[in-house]
């Protein structure tokens, strides 16, 4: 048996599977080189400790000055010294510059595109992952594990001075809320439309950096919420999304 060497950091929840878009970004891409990986599952709750103990560096600093710790978290002990690494787009860019597929057809994010994926990260970032608390609360609360949502609920009540309860719009306004995330996500498919060429995905049908963004806040939506997101999701767009989705399959197995 393999010894495993890459060892990837992920939120567990109350599913089998996780639903945090930026571990799915990076599991995606672990997937796709098909590197040989193990799970590593460390609740919300606990990733400042755990991430300090292994010695995985923050991602950003807060206004107070404290580092702050997010996963995904990678550590390589392929080579001495082993690489301990953080943030989704940094942990992909190393796996594409120590694992480099033979064919470059096949690349994520070959140099000359980082420009282009950062643009395409911001966008998505702007236009619909930060649209989406708004709706989307309440589903991302149920699926976490119990320590993690008293956890959730205190950091987000403290951060948003409001419970929970009343940071999810109701009735009218949640409708016309998800209007502003379709149109957001119509935009992407009208833009991939002028793509001639075979695959559903953003470059054809081998998988790109931008695809590991989008493909993994779908799988959040569709996982988080199955009933509501998701069935809209997957109706928009002439149902880009199902076709998407299914191309992005082969990729989204959870060991
Ligand atoms: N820039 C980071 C952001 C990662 C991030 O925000 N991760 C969330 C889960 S999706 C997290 O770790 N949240 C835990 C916390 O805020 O304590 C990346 O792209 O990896
Ligand atoms: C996708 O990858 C395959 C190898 O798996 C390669 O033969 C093909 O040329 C690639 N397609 C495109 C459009 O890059």
């Amino acid at each position: 048996m393999a010894v495993t060497k890459i060892i990837f950091l992920d939120i567990p929840t109350v599913l089998s599977v996780p639903t945090s878009p930026n571990t799915w970004k990076v599991r995606l891409t672990l997937n796709y080189k098909e590197l040989t990986y193990g799970t590593k599952w460390v609740e919300t709750t606990d990733i400042e400790s755990v991430c300090k103990s292994l010695g995985i560096p923050p991602t950003s600093v807060l206004t107070d000055g404290t580092p702050k710790y997010t996963l995904p978290a990678l550590i390589d002990n392929t080579f001495t010294p082993p690489a301990f690494l953080s943030d989704s787009t940094p942990i992909i860019e190393y796996l594409e510059r120590t694992y480099p597929d033979p064919d470059s057809s096949r690349a994520l994010c070959p140099p000359a595109s980082r420009a282009l994926h950062a643009l395409f990260e911001y966008h998505v970032a702007h236009s619909i992952t930060a649209q989406l608390l708004p709706v989307m609360v309440m589903h991302m609360y149920d699926k976490k594990t119990p320590r993690d949502q008293v956890h959730f609920r205190e950091r987000t009540e403290a951060a948003l001075g409001k419970k929970l309860e009343d940071i999810e719009l109701k009735g009218k306004e949640r409708e016309e809320h998800w209007k502003k995330i379709e149109g957001a996500f119509d935009l992407l498919e009208t833009v991939m439309r002028t793509r001639s060429g075979a695959g559903e995905l953003f470059t054809g049908p081998n998988l790109s950096l931008a695809d590991c963004t989008l493909g993994g806040l779908l799988l959040a939506l569709r996982y988080d919420s199955p009933d509501e997101a998701w069935m809209k999701v997957s109706s928009w767009s002439d149902r880009k999304w199902i076709r998407y989705m299914a191309a992005l399959s082969k990729w989204t197995a959870v060991e």
